[in-house]
């Protein structure tokens, strides 16, 4: 007995040692019986900032939250059974939206699995194809290979985390008795100086031949034209609005490209072009000759519209990973390359345009347009579309806003504009789920930095689990929830004229008081009607630690028909310049 619980320890010391040699600051770790030596020794590594969170769901969807603002590989550890099941939805973020994520999982030995034993259940592959890589780790030994050979599992999980950017998945067969013996000498075991795999990792770039070809064919073209989807890296956002003065075309800009909101050159980027493309002869008008675009598809259906109208423009998509991130078929030229030395390259090849072209001017005295109606305070009281604008105002310099999705990043899209500072904007745009947008947020937040969380009421209501962690780990966060009673943004959609079936299928309304959410987490509660209450609530968030919500209340109906007067005043002005 003596052996076996000498050898668990080692082996499960080892790896997690190695997880630190190869990078790892946070884990994110789910009570469990059979996780126990994984569990315990994560929480005893010095070096490893561990958050203990019941619920699975929540648990993963918080470590996928620290990833993407420390931009490092997080652990997430659970027992056996349903419970890494509920992993299965942040794993799927991940794998979309490329953040690195270690899942670990106990299982039951080999001799326990397929007989029935209790809370066993096939875990081999079990999150399908969505791991970059999936391992069955080796029952623990202590013999000097079988540490090698666990410490290169840990090095190769966190390398293929980092340098390929998504989740990878061990699974862990572990025999009983499972806890482990912290009063071993050497129990870490022995670490190289630096991980088992030290990487030098090269940058995908285009040779200069290439990027030559490319720069004088464009050179043809005078309307060219940018497009930024959501991107995590500043500096690329910048390089992106460098190489749009230097050629003098426009850069439609999704806000979670980061490009609106580093405080960069506002005479090429179009806020608006979501309200822009909303008419079928604007988009026809506006021909461009190419697009090449940067990052994932950004956010707008109307941008999606205009590609299509526009099959002859030639296309590209510039992206480092190998992948074929083109929705439209369409035929697309696929550029891998590292975006900074893209643009690098590409200002080297080519000579700057001194003017902006007509194509670029009329683009930018649209969106001015554009902005100034979207800006237009013409309310009495708060709508959702003033709540962001009013937001905007309020973010402090570097703020971190995490965006909810359905109407959140819909609204931020159209009225998050003429942004005079930077900010960081967040979503979980990968495959744009309503679940674990709390719980991210929460992670977001974990390194100590105040987040601002704007959130539909189903969204908000699907992980209120999220919540305790909040005030577990007295983090910071200001909820600004938009409860418009349901499903905003179906409103939208054909299925609002279907009266029998709208408000039961799509509305969905919940008809709870979220005042008593608010208590049971522990948070500062304000229901706001108007933008003096909703400034002066947000401004008190500020100054208290922990949790405020602040709860905005809207009609789904007049909403809708908010937007589209607004869409209308903007299309009977734009038309008037043409
Ligand atoms: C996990 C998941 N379930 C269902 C959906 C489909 N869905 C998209 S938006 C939406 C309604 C969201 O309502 P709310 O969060 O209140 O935002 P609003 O539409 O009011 O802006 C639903 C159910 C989804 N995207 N993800």
């Amino acid at each position: 007995m003596m052996e076996h619980t000498e050898a668990l320890s080692r082996y499960i010391g080892n790896f997690v040692d190695e997880l630190v040699a190869s990078g790892l600051t946070h884990a994110v770790i789910s009570p469990g019986s059979r996780s126990t030596p994984i569990a315990m020794l994560l929480e005893a590594h010095k070096e490893i900032d561990t958050t203990v969170i019941v619920d699975e769901r929540s648990a993963s969807f918080f470590a996928l939250g620290i990833a993407k603002e420390t931009k490092k590989p997080v652990v997430i550890v659970c027992t056996s059974g349903t419970a890494a099941a509920n992993y299965y939805p942040a794993i799927i973020e991940a794998f979309y939206s490329r953040v690195p994520l270690i899942v670990l999982t106990a299982d039951r030995p080999h001799e326990l699995r397929d007989v029935d034993a209790p809370q066993a259940i096939q875990q081999l592959n079990m999150f399908g194809e969505y791991p970059l890589w999936f391992h069955e780790m080796a029952l623990p030994e202590d013999t000097p290979s079988m540490l090698n050979y666990v410490r290169s599992k840990a090095a190769r999980a966190m390398h293929i985390a980092m340098i390929e950017h998504g989740p990878i998945h061990l699974n862990f067969p572990l025999r009983e008795p499972l806890l482990p013996d912290f009063n071993l000498e050497n129990l870490w075991g022995k670490r190289q100086d630096e991980s088992f795999y030290p990487t030098i990792a090269g940058e995908m770039m285009l040779s200069e031949s290439h990027l030559h070809q490319l720069s004088k064919r464009l050179s043809r073209f005078e309307k060219g034209l940018l497009v930024t989807g959501p991107l995590a890296n500043e500096t690329e956002a910048q390089a992106i609005v460098d190489l749009a003065v230097h050629l003098q075309v426009p850069v439609l800009a999704d806000p979670l490209s980061q490009v609106r909101t580093i405080g960069a050159n506002e005479d090429v980027i179009i806020e608006s072009y979501d309200a822009i493309l909303r008419s079928t002869e604007r988009r026809e008008q506006l021909r461009p000759d190419y697009i090449i675009r940067f990052g994932a598809m950004p956010v707008s259906k109307m941008y999606r519209f205009y590609l299509e109208s526009h099959v002859k423009a030639e296309r590209y998509v510039i992206s480092e990973q190998q992948q074929y991130r083109e929705p439209s078929a369409i035929e697309t030229r696929f550029i891998h390359s590292n975006i900074n030395l893209f643009v690098e390259g590409m200002l080297e090849q080519s000579d700057p345009q001194p003017h902006p072209s007509n194509w670029l001017t009329n683009w930018k005295r649209m969106d001015e347009e554009a902005c100034r109606i979207l800006s237009k305070h013409d309310s009495d009281g708060l709508t959702e579309g003033e709540t962001v604008a009013q937001l905007t105002n309020l973010l402090s310099e570097n703020e971190l806003l995490f965006v909810g999705n359905s109407m959140a990043i819909r609204d931020v899209d159209t009225f998050m504009i003429n942004v005079q500072k930077k900010l960081r904007i967040m979503g979980n745009r990968g495959a744009n789920g309503i679940d674990g947008v709390v719980s991210t947020a929460a992670g977001t937040a974990k390194t100590g930095k105040h987040v601002t969380l704007l959130i539909g009421d189903l969204s908000f209501y699907h992980d209120m689990n999220g919540l305790h962690a909040i005030k577990k780990e007295q983090l910071s966060l200001t909820i600004v929830l938009i409860n418009n009673e349901g499903g905003g943004i179906f409103s939208f959609l054909p299925q609002k004229e279907n009266e029998n079936y709208f408000e039961s299928l799509f509305g969905t309304p919940l008809g709870i008081d979220f005042k008593h959410t608010a208590d049971l987490y522990g948070a500062y509660y304000a229901h706001v009607n108007t933008v003096g209450e909703f400034t002066k609530e947000y401004e008190q968030s500020l100054l208290q630690q922990g949790l405020t919500i602040i709860e905005v209340r809207t009609n789904r109906e007049e909403n809708m028909l908010w937007h589209q007067k607004k869409w209308q005043e903007i299309d009977e002005v734009l038309s008037q310049m043409e």
